[in-house]
Formats: C-alpha cells, structure tokens, sequence
C-alpha cells in the first residue's frame, strides 16, 4: 500500500516533506522521510493540560459504563483500522508485520478488559467496629493522566494506559516518542472517530504532544497531571520520578529491563530453541521484556548454544514488511553503535561473540540490520548486568539453582523472567518468594509478549509500576474511605471517650 493511501485511511494529515521546521519521522526500514509534524509549545503544552482538566470535570460525571462504551466504540474502531495501523507501526518503528498487528491486537485487547472493567470499578465494604456504622471505599476518578511512552511499543503503551484512565474517568495527555509521532496521532485520530460516534466526549479527552526531553520535564512537574506513567530507559525514569515526586504526585514507572531465563538439565530443548528465538531476536531484541540472558544447566549447555548457533543462522533478516522476515531493522544508528560497543566489551571481558555484524538489505541500504549475537561470557560482568537495547543475548553456565537464581537476580532491574523446566519443584521454587525478584516470572514460556490481562511492570530499576490487567486500574483513581453513622450515638474509634460533662 502506499504510504499515501495509508495515511488517507488513519486520518494523518502530515507534512511529507523533510524541509521546513518540526519533527521529521524517518522510517527505520530505509531511511524515507515519512512526514514532518510540528512540536508542542511550552505556551501550547500548558493550554493543552488546561484543556485536558476542563475536560477531566465533565468525564469524570459520565457513569463508568458509559465510559466503557467510549472504549468499545475504540476497540471496533481499531478493529476496523488493525492492518492500516499495524502497518504504519512497522514503517515507523521497523517490527516485523506479524508484531505490528500483534501490537494493534493489544489495544483492542486492552478495549476489551477496559470496557468489562468499566462495570467492576469494585470498592470494598468493611466491617465498622462501631455499633450502627457502615464502612465503605468509593473509587473516584482522578484527573489528568499523562502518558510518556518509548519507540519500541508506539501504540499498545499508550492504549494500556488509555484505555483504562478513560473508563476510570481521567482524560490522557500522551507524549510519545520522538522516533514515532505518527503512530501516535493515527492511534489517538482513530480513538477521535470513536469519539465522534461515542457523541458526548470532549474533545480534549485524549492529546497528543509532540515533544522532546522539555516536554517530558513540564508534564512531570505540572500539578495538574495526576498521574503520570512513564515508559522507558532507567536512565529517563530517574529524570521524571523525582520531579513527580517533588509534587507529591503519583507515577507509573515501566523502566529498564534485563531478561533473563534459567534452562534446567530436564528442559525441553526444542520448545526452548523456538521461545528463545521469539524472545531474543523478536522485536530486533528492542523489547523491554526482550530475553537477555540465558542461565544454562552445565549438562546442557553445550547442546543448548550448538542447536541456537544452528537456528540463529536460519533467521531472516531483512524488509520488516516482507512476509518471512523475522528480523526488521535496529531503531537507528545509535542502537547500532551501542550494540557494536557492548560486543567489544564482551570481547575483551573474554565473551565469545556470534552474529552482531552489520547487514545489507538490498532495496534498504539506508536501514540499520543486524545480526542478532548470542554471546557466551565466562561471567555475569558489569556489562551484562546493563541493559542494551538491541538483541544481544548473553549466555551463562550454572550448576546449582541456587547459584542460577542468584545470577538471575543479581542485576538492578527486574522486569520479566523465565525458568524451563519439568521439574515441578524447580518451577516451584523459581515462582516463589526465595525464586526471580521479577514483576513478571514465567515457566516454560519467555519472558516477553505478555498478555493484557495480568498486570505488567517490573521491580527494582524497572521502577515498581505496574499497568495493563489485574487490578492496574487502581493507580489511575482515586480511593475514599467512607463512613456512615446510621445511628442516633456517637461512639468514638478506639473506644476514645469524648463527652463534656
Ligand atoms: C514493552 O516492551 O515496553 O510483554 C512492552 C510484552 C509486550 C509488551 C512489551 N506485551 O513483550
């Protein structure tokens, strides 16, 4: 399709010539100019939040199932524009086809339990100790969310908080990454036609502000955001949540992670080949969740490197948008550098490195592809203990559990891991409170492309924050505890006595 055609069917009205001011986005297939967008003002950006309050007031009286049908109309809107959007995913972010429908399959996914969701916004009630009272906790809406998300999750990110801030009675403000701002404005020009159906929404419902660094740092200092959830590095978390923090505000960090899955003697070889592959080289290794590290059983290990050398050598690299390819281009230039410095360190820390050349695609001279590397380190060094995003997939040798999850834990983020095995008590004992410190630990399965419907985040460096599923709802309103004297006394808590005389 072209890419004319395709910006007609999402709405974007953009600028498709490079020259001029604003943002240029730059397809990380081949390097064309997809379209100029202008950056928000900082005059611009406070109207924008001022605009988004308003509309917070008047949301927040819609009763929450009629918000939900706002974001049942946007989930069959996304149904109706999955390919465009998924397309435009892959021509601007570079993940392979299959991923960038896989991605638009996530928002519609989270519009599903959003919309479930805006009939179970449940409070608790609780026993009074009180004779004649009624204890209760009520969930209001909150106010203004905002959203800052990264390149590699262009829509799903934002849809997750979205999604959920809308059913729960807050309007989003959304600055995405300068690397894929128009994925963000087809996905919020598609959430607008579901607006328009929906009828009563006000426009500043959901907005989108294109910005850089200056952009992030007035959202989290403006008191008028709420709640801010914020994706990205570690190194970005630590610019935004002390900012929020300074206003006592409230933020959702999904930061850094650094993947790691253990391999037992009793795992199955060829179940872990396929999930390796998907969670390692899926996504050009550009997921948060993206497998890292892999903690191999010494009886194995051997066998296990051998049958992934053989299967890295099989993978196609090459147009993301070409059915078969499993590999699509490094963001940019810069992930390619960063890859290239941590293989020299590997080298010189005694790594033995496989793959991390740099690729021709004919037809895509101008894209960044890579080989994906599998890198044997005789130890869990200083470099593997950081995060690279670019897939890199650093392998290790252990001979107890114990030691394996020691290993696995001793890295400053926790995010997403995996054990395989099939031993019961070695699963076991992975889930449990002495196994992975991770947000999210799986059997048998990677530690990447999590389902909607629990809660995704992660620990430590990967900043505690915690969106999507399960009850994430909660960090986007506001609880109140209510109490209700139905009698004609006033017994005090605590049995305190207060009468004068
Ligand atoms: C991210 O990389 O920021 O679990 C999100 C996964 C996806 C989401 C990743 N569902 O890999």
């Amino acid at each position: 399709m072209e890419v004319d055609t395709l910006f007609i069917q999402l709405g974007l009205a953009v600028d498709r010539d490079a020259a001029g001011a604003g943002l240029v986005s730059r397809s990380p297939i081949d390097g064309t100019v997809l379209g100029r967008v202008a950056e928000a003002t900082t005059a611009e950006a406070q109207a924008a939040i001022e605009a988004a309050q308003r509309a917070f007031l008047g949301w927040r009286t819609v009763p929450a199932p009629k918000r939900g049908e706002l974001v049942r109309l946007f989930g069959e809107e996304l149904r109706a524009n999955k390919d465009a959007l998924g397309r435009l995913v892959t021509l601007e972010n570079g993940k392979i086809l299959q991923e960038g429908l896989g991605e638009v399959q996530e928002m519609i996914d989270i519009c599903d339990f959003a919309v479930g969701l805006s009939r179970q916004l449940y409070g608790r009630t609780i026993a009074s100790e009180r004779p004649a009272h009624r204890m209760t906790e009520t969930w209001h809406p909150l106010g203004v969310c905002g959203v800052i998300s990264a390149f590699n999750f262009p829509v799903a990110v934002w849809a997750w908080n979205a999604a959920l801030a809308l059913v729960c009675g807050d309007s989003v403000v959304w600055k995405p990454s300068e690397k894929t701002p128009l994925c963000a404005l087809a996905a919020n020009a598609i959430l607008a036609r579901a607006m328009k159906r929906f009828g009563a929404a006000p426009g500043a419902l959901s907005q989108v502000l294109v910005g850089g660094r200056a952009l992030g740092e007035l959202l989290a200092e403006d008191r008028r955001i709420a709640v801010l959830s914020a994706t990205g590095s570690t190194r970005m978390g630590r610019e935004v949540a002390p900012r929020v923090a300074r206003r006592l505000g409230r933020s959702i960090l999904e930061l850094g992670g650094n993947n790691a899955a253990v391999v037992a003697s009793s795992a199955d070889l060829d179940l872990i080949v396929r999930a390796v592959l998907f969670a390692a080289v899926g996504t050009a290794g550009q997921r948060c969740t993206t497998l890292r590290r892999l903690i191999v059983h010494e009886s194995i290990y051997d066998r296990l490197v051998g049958r992934l050398d053989e299967a890295y050598g099989r993978v196609k690299i090459g147009n993301p948008l070409e059915a078969g390819t499993l590999v699509g281009p490094l963001i940019d230039e810069r992930a390619f550098e960063a890859m290239g410095a941590a293989l020299s360190e590997a080298r010189a820390q005694g790594g033995k490195v496989r793959g991390g050349v740099r690729m021709t695609v004919p037809g895509s001279e101008r894209g960044c592809y890579v080989k994906p590397a599998l890198v044997e380190m005789p130890s869990q060094t200083e470099l593997v203990c950081r995060e690279t995003f670019a897939p890199i997939l650093y392998v290790l040798r252990y001979r107890e559990l114990d030691e394996a999850i020691k290993l696995h834990n001793a890295v400053p983020q926790g995010l997403a891991s995996s054990i395989f095995t099939s031993d019961l008590r070695e699963a076991e004992m992975f889930l449990s409170s002495v196994g992975s410190d991770c947000g999210i630990a799986n059997v048998n399965i990677g530690p990447s492309g999590a389902e909607i419907g629990g809660a995704f985040g992660g620990e430590k460096d990967t900043g505690g924050g915690r969106e999507s599923g399960s009850d994430a709802w909660k960090a986007y309103m506001r609880r109140a505890t209510n109490t209700i004297n139905y009698s004609r006394e006033l017994p005090l808590a605590q049995g305190i006595k207060f009468d004068v005389g």
